[in-house]
Formats: C-alpha cells, sequence, structure tokens
C-alpha cells in the first residue's frame, strides 16, 4: 500500500488559531482517514457502495456527535474541533463527511435538542457509537428548496399517529436503523417524529445510477399507514426552525468538510506540477500553472480563515443562519472550482481513480445542491442584507 503523501497548506498559519487539543484531534482524524479511508475509497466509488464497515471505527474516533455531551455517548467537544473533524473527513472523501454530518447534525443533534430524556437515553449512545445509523428525512419528490410545503403527514389516532408520505434524497435512509422524519400534523405544523427500520408500512428503497457521491447511500423513505408510537414524537419543537435549526449545525459543518476536498486536490496537484516535466521543464515552472495554484491556495486560506471565525462565533452562540449559508455557499465554490481546475493541472492523469480530483469534483455537485443549494444560500444573503424575501 503507497503511504499517503500530503502537506495540510497552512498559507496563514490558520494552526497557530487552534489550541493543542484540536490539532491532536485533528492529526489523529487526519491519521485514520489515511489509514482507513484513502486505501480503499477509489473502489467504493467505482463499485457506488458505501464502505458499512467503517461506521463503528467513525464511532471509536468521535466523528459522530462530537459536541454532543459524554453523558449520551458524544465527545463534548467544541465547535472548532467538530469542524476539523469534518475536514478531515472530507478529504478522505464527502461520503464519509456525510455519513458524520447526517448521524451527528442530523439525527443525533436534533433528539439532543428537542427530544425527551428517555429518546435521548435510548438513542444518542448507540448513534454515537456507530452501532445505529441515522438518517433524516426533510426532502420530498416534490419539495425540495421550499420544505414548508410538505405534505407528508400524520393523524392523532388516539394512541398512536398514523404517518403517510414520502421523502426522497435521503442520506442512508436504505441502511438506517433510525429516522428523524419531518412530517405535518392536522393543524399543518411541521414536527419531527422518530421511526425505526422494521416499523409496518415503512419501507426505505435505494436511489442507484448516481454520478456523484458514490460512495454514499441514498435513497427513499416511504410511509404508507405506518403506526408511530406518541411516544416517537420529538416533544421540543414545533415548526420548521426545527429542521431548519438542525442544517446550521450540518451546513457548518459541510464548510469545514469541503476545505478539506480541496486541500486534498491542491496538495495533489502542486506535487505532480513539481515533478511533471514538458518542454524539458516542470510544469510548476509555467506561469499558467502558478497562476492556477496561487488561486487555489489564496481561496483555501480565505475560507480556512472563514470556517475558524464561524467556528469561534459558534463556540459563543453568536453565528447567524445567515453567516453559516454564507460560509457553506462559498467554501462548497471554491472547493469545487480547485477540484476542477487542479484535475486541469494533471492533465489526462487527473481523469483516473489514482487521483483524488474527479472523485471529489464529482462529490461536490452534490455538496453544492444539498443542505440548501447554491443559489438558495445567495438569497438567503440577499434576504439578510436587503430584508427583502426573493424565495417566492
Ligand atoms: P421561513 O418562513 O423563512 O422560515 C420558517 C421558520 O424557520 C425559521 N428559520 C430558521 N430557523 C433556524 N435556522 C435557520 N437556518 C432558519 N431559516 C428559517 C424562521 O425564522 C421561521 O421561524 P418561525 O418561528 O417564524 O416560524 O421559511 P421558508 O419556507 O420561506 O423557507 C426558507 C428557506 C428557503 C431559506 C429554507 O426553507 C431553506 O433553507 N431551504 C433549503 C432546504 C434545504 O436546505 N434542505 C436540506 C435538506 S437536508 C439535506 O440536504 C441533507 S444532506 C445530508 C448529507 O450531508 O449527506
Ligand atoms: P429544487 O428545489 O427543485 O431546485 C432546483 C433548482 O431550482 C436549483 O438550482 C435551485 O437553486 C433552484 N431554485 C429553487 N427555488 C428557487 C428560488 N426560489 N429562486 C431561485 N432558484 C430556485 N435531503 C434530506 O432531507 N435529507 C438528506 O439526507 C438528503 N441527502 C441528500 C443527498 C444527496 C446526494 C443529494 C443530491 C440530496 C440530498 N438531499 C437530502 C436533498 C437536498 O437537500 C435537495 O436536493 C436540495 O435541498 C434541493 O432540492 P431539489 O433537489 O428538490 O431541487
Amino acid at each position: 500500500m503507497p503511504e499517503v503523501q500530503y502537506i495540510h497548506p497552512d498559507y496563514f498559519q490558520v494552526d497557530e488559531l487552534l489550541s493543542d487539543e484540536h490539532i491532536l484531534i485533528r492529526d489523529s482524524v487526519r491519521d485514520w482517514v489515511n489509514r482507513r479511508v484513502k486505501p480503499i475509497i477509489n473502489e467504493a466509488c467505482q463499485k457506488h457502495e458505501f464502505p458499512l464497515h467503517l461506521t463503528k471505527e467513525l464511532g471509536e474516533i468521535g466523528a459522530f456527535g462530537p459536541y454532543i455531551p459524554e453523558k449520551y455517548g458524544g465527545a463534548g467537544l467544541d465547535q472548532i474541533s467538530y469542524g476539523l473533524i469534518m475536514q478531515e473527513l472530507e478529504r478522505g472523501d464527502s461520503a464519509i463527511r456525510s455519513a458524520a454530518s447526517v448521524q451527528s447534525s442530523l439525527v443525533m443533534y436534533p433528539i439532543y435538542k428537542y427530544g425527551s430524556e428517555e429518546q435521548r437515553r435510548k438513542y444518542l449512545p448507540l448513534l454515537a457509537s456507530g452501532e445505529k445509523i441515522g438518517a433524516f428525512g426533510l426532502t420530498e419528490p416534490n419539495h425540495g428548496s421550499d420544505p414548508g410545503s410538505m405534505q407528508t403527514k400524520f393523524e392523532d389516532k388516539g394512541d398512536h399517529y398514523l404517518l403517510n408520505g414520502a421523502k426522497m434524497w435521503i442520506t442512508n435512509s436504505p441502511i438506517a436503523d433510525v429516522c428523524v422524519v419531518w412530517a405535518k400534523d392536522e393543524d399543518k405544523i411541521v414536527r419531527g417524529l422518530l421511526l425505526e427500520k422494521g416499523m409496518q408500512g415503512f419501507t426505505a428503497p435505494e436511489t442507484l445510477n448516481k454520478w456523484s457521491l458514490r460512495a454514499s447511500v441514498t435513497g427513499e423513505l416511504v410511509f404508507d399507514n405506518v403506526k408511530v408510537p406518541k411516544e416517537n414524537i420529538l416533544p421540543g419543537v414545533k415548526g420548521l426552525k426545527g429542521p431548519l435549526s438542525c442544517l446550521n449545525s450540518a451546513r457548518y459543518g459541510i464548510a469545514w468538510g469541503v476545505i478539506g476536498a480541496a486541500c486534498d486536490c491542491y496538495d495533489t496537484a502542486l506535487r505532480y506540477s513539481l515533478e511533471r516535466k514538458q518542454f524539458s521543464r516542470p510544469i510548476a515552472s509555467f506561469q499558467l500553472t502558478q497562476k492556477k495554484l496561487s488561486e487555489m491556495i489564496t481561496e483555501i486560506s480565505k475560507a480556512q480563515l472563514l470556517a475558524w471565525r464561524l467556528g469561534t462565533l459558534r463556540n459563543n452562540d453568536k453565528a447567524t443562519a445567515a453567516q453559516i449559508s454564507m460560509a457553506k455557499r462559498n467554501n462548497v465554490e471554491i472547493a469545487l472550482k480547485i477540484a476542477r481546475d487542479s484535475r486541469q493541472i494533471l492533465g489526462a492523469m487527473g481523469i483516473t481513480g489514482d487521483f483524488p480530483m474527479m472523485r471529489h469534483m464529482m462529490n461536490l455537485e452534490s455538496v453544492i445542491t444539498y443542505e440548501g443549494t447554491h443559489d438558495i444560500h445567495l438569497l438567503i444573503t440577499g434576504m439578510d442584507i436587503t430584508g427583502i424575501n426573493a424565495f417566492a
């Protein structure tokens, strides 16, 4: 197995802004990714398979619920630590970061924040250890950017709720043991329900034939008169702000995560350009190659500073949803451009699975769409600065 060569770009000495604990956490996840993800990820993508055997290890390294308190099985870490973990995982592959994002921000977070004490004790430790896998159902076949128009609904039948509807594009759905599903009650108020694998009338077919996030499992959640026990409702939140608050946490993680993908591409292209010769000179000596590399490191540095600052704001509970949207949008955009430009530096070699660029590039096409599309985040910024809603 060839050793992973990787030098993390830190042009603005962001490492100096990190504590010793942050660096320890980051380096241990980096080492795990080098040993456990890098050697298998190309094949997993080619086969369109999620490396399920890694889920318990993700639990062991603390990637599931890093900021959830230790008494529920989490690691009790701060937001910068969470971000650094996402960065390292996505350097491996967006699918691995996705698995950790969904489990941490979209399943454990709502159970921790809005669940009853019984729900926390029942689900959180098993999700933290990776013994149980979670999924988050918000998007529907006819309602993606506009989740407030969702049609999935439930009725109060006295001793249980009766759930009907369908969710689509759900990460982990076919392999999930527990799903946080957002649905409307009889008063059309959005509520969170906990669905478990095996409930009668509940199916989760896989969505195949993806060209992006191929090492992640995606599917539907279909509810055909599912009887949901009343104790499975999340008691602590009503309305669309419930799921949207979970998205704040996941979008924040993505703002860090995609820096990992960008750094992987940049580092690979820099090394290759110094070794590869054309016209008897390293291609790194040509101005056009230097322009690409210089622009990449500039954008990576800006993205690192943005993510770090957002993390400090979140540590103090001061980050706004609009700031998170801006960081998610900017950092995904620059990562995608860096994946494309770095692929060009490798010429034909860049299209092969021997290098990570095409894989990151294709993954990032999902990342720029999920958790709110690129344009939706632009409109969130627009609304924040003008006070005018341009969505509808
Ligand atoms: P709007 O009327 O603006 O808001 C409804 C209520 O929600 C509150 N709110 C938020 N609360 C917390 N955090 C946020 N980010 C919030 N944004 C809005 C708002 O204050 C209001 O509260 P209240 O108390 O007044 O009722 O809602 P709208 O219907 O106009 O929609 C706004 C819009 C378009 C911004 C929003 O719906 C949106 O973000 N759309 C994008 C949908 C999206 O991101 N879906 C993601 C699905 S999950 C996913 O993709 C997982 S990928 C997983 C992986 O990593 O693999
Ligand atoms: P649409 O909402 O139909 O948008 C299509 C286009 O129209 C976009 O370009 C959009 O920007 C544009 N548009 C829409 N409204 C406006 C407007 N008002 N103004 C201007 N332009 C507009 N969802 C979950 O709930 N859970 C998950 O785990 C999950 N995982 C996913 C995994 C993958 C691999 C993918 C690809 C998606 C996942 N999603 C998940 C769904 C994702 O959140 C949605 O795809 C996303 O929110 C966009 O919805 P849509 O695809 O229906 O696009």
